[in-house]
């Protein structure tokens, strides 16, 4: 199995859970190593998980690498809205290059290719909690970030009618967990806490998305790569949904902090309202279910993390931050 991107947050994250729980497979990771990929995500794998230093838009490298897999997994992109708004240059490439570069791969040595992908490229809800995004939901992506995604996910459809390469696409809702990057909304909270700042609100906190675990996201996409059916989307999402604001107030009350200790600063141009996913297809076909259903617990266990490997976010923090101040957020 190859997986691209596997040194970043979720990318990492399915690595270990795949070394954990499918040793049917020999994983290899091929990552640009930017300023969100982290080696020492993988460290405890190293001696069985070949790490690959390089770009999914270098074709030869993608070429070889795809070639000796039978499967990949498709993670690597540039993730953050933030940064896309500031620069989408990168997210042209990286998004849109370099799923290309890899279709073609895939398509040349007939693999198995299953793609990642989010809910974002669908637009925004209002907060009527009777409206749902599901597979048939036409795209309308409002960022930088999420156009890109939204391209990379048609050229997969794309290649699948065309070419009959053999993928299947999931879309999933917001995530969090270990490993990460902190300007990211939760870890950006919780590591201003540990570091002694005030956390950082956008607008008036009322915006909405569905917290998956991660390890919740990594059981849906081998559920479909062992039983998902070709050529199909699955959506993926735990179901609660939270506003920005009700999940910093659970941040604050499980670090001991009074619930008005944050600041609100100006709002994301084109922030999305809300995102909420119907994942009856992949509940009903695949009988996903998620393991994660306490976010409180989730939370706290997220926060402990964080609390003990400041080792491991203490320098990207500050250039993170370092970005925020050049935004005015
Ligand atoms: P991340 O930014 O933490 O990690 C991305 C990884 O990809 C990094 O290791 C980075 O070095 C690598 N990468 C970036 N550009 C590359 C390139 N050109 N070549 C090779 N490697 C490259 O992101 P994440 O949050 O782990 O997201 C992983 C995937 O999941 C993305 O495709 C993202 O769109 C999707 N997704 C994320 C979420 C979420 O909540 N984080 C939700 C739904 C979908
Ligand atoms: O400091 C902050 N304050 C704040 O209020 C930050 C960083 C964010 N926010 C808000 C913006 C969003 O409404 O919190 C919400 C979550 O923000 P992000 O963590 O930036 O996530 P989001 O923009 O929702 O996108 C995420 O989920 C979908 C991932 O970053 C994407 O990669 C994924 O596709």
């Amino acid at each position: 199995m190859l997986v691209t991107g596997g040194a970043g947050f979720i990318g990492a994250n399915f690595v270990e859970y795949t070394a954990q729980r499918h040793p049917e497979y020999d994983i290899e990771v091929l990552d640009a190593l930017t300023y969100a990929g982290n080696k020492t995500n993988l460290a405890a794998l190293a001696d069985s998980v070949p790490l690959y230093h390089g770009n999914v838009c270098d074709a030869a490298l993608v070429d070889r690498l795809v070639r000796r897999a039978d499967v990949v997994v498709h993670f690597a992109a540039e993730s953050h809205v933030d940064n896309s708004l500031h620069d989408p240059s990168p997210f042209l490439q990286s998004n849109v290059v370099g799923t290309f570069t890899l279709l073609e791969a895939v398509r040349r040595h007939d693999r198995r290719l299953h793609h990642i992908s989010t809910d974002e490229v669908y637009g925004h809800l209002p907060l009527d909690p009777s409206l749902r995004f599901s597979e048939s939901t036409p795209y309308d992506p409002s960022s930088p970030y999420s156009a890109t995604k939204a391209a990379s996910d048609m050229l997969v459809r794309a290649w699948i009618r065309s070419y009959g390469v053999a993928a299947t696409i999931s879309n999933c809702a917001n995530n969090y967990g270990p490993y990460q990057h902190v300007e990211k909304f939760i870890p950006r909270q919780i590591t201003n806490l540990l570091s002694g700042s005030r956390p950082k609100l956008y607008g008036s906190g009322v915006n909405v998305r569905e917290w998956t675990h991660v390890d919740d996201h990594n059981s849906a996409v081998h559920l479909i790569l062992d039983r998902g059916r070709l050529g199909e989307t699955y959506l993926i999402g735990s179901g609660d949904e939270r506003s920005n604001g009700d999940v910093l107030g659970i941040i604050l009350d499980l670090m001991g902090q009074p619930a008005d200790a944050f600041d609100h600063v100006p709002d994301r141009p084109g922030h999305d309202l809300r995102y909420a996913n119907d994942t009856t297809k992949l509940r009903s076909e695949l009988g996903w279910c998620p393991q994660y259903d306490d976010l409180g617990a989730g939370l706290a266990a997220t926060v402990d993390w964080y609390r003990d490997n400041s080792w491991w976010w203490q320098e990207a923090k500050d250039a993170a931050e370092a970005r925020y101040r050049l935004l005015g957020r």
